[in-house]
């Protein structure tokens, strides 16, 4: 019912046209739900910088800090025992695929929210991720409900490539501020554009609005 990602859109030279004619033939009930320039794909590209790292529970922690009342350290097995949440969202990558209806487990940011308790003067969130690589995210961004710590998509543990241990999911925003292998949150006041940002991609990235390159 979907389209597969055709080779050739990928990357620079994008034919917006052929982008608007996918667009068009996407069935109706969910045409509303792919945002400008954007195409439906069933497959799942991995995308990300460096290799993936290896995870060893016995030395994996997920830290929080910054403008928060009170900064956490958790173990891999005090981080598996948090409540969980299964929701479902679109996700919207800037090389011009989205996927719908992904199905995501893991901890709610709500909940590590209600942990740490940001201060007033929180106003960004940076995830840091393996390896430091970071990703900066508003702080209104994070308050959504689907906002996921997660290990599960699509009723499967997330592989290596897509983050496992951890992913963070932040539906709203292009996929690139979902740091994979997430190791932290860092609440801070002023912004700090991470990896992707430093390298020209937008630094709100909201794809209602095609905010892809800055
Ligand atoms: N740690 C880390 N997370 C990352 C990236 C990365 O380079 N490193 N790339 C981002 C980009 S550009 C995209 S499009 C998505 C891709 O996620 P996927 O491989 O699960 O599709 O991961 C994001 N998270
Ligand atoms: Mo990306």
């Amino acid at each position: 019912m979907f389209f597969r990602l055709p080779g050739k859109l990928k990357g620079k030279g994008v034919d917006e046209a052929k982008i608007d004619a996918l667009r068009e033939r996407t069935p109706e009930p969910v045409r509303d739900r792919v945002p400008p320039g954007q195409f439906v794909t069933n497959g799942w590209p991995v995308l990300h910088y460096g290799s993936v790292p290896r995870f060893d529970p016995k030395t994996w922690s997920f830290k929080v800090w910054g403008c928060v009342a009170n900064p956490i350290e958790l173990d891999y097995q005090a981080f598996r025992a948090l409540p969980q949440l299964e929701t479902t969202a679109d996700i919207h990558c800037v090389t011009r695929w989205s996927k719908l209806g992904m199905s995501w487990e893991g901890v709610p940011m709500r909940h590590i929210l209600d942990m740490v308790q940001p201060t007033s003067s929180a106003r960004f969130v940076i995830a840091h991720a393996e390896a430091g690589f970071t990703a900066n995210v508003p702080f209104e961004a994070i308050l959504d409900e689907d906002v996921l710590l997660a290990h599960r998509a699509d009723g499967h543990d997330i592989t290596a490539e897509h983050g496992w241990p951890l992913r963070l999911v932040v539906p709203s925003r292009y996929f690139w501020k979902s740091a994979k292998w997430l190791r932290g949150l860092e609440f801070t006041t002023h912004d700090r554009p991470g990896f992707w940002e430093q390298n020209g991609y937008h630094n709100d990235a909201d794809p209602w609005k095609e905010e892809r390159h800055w």
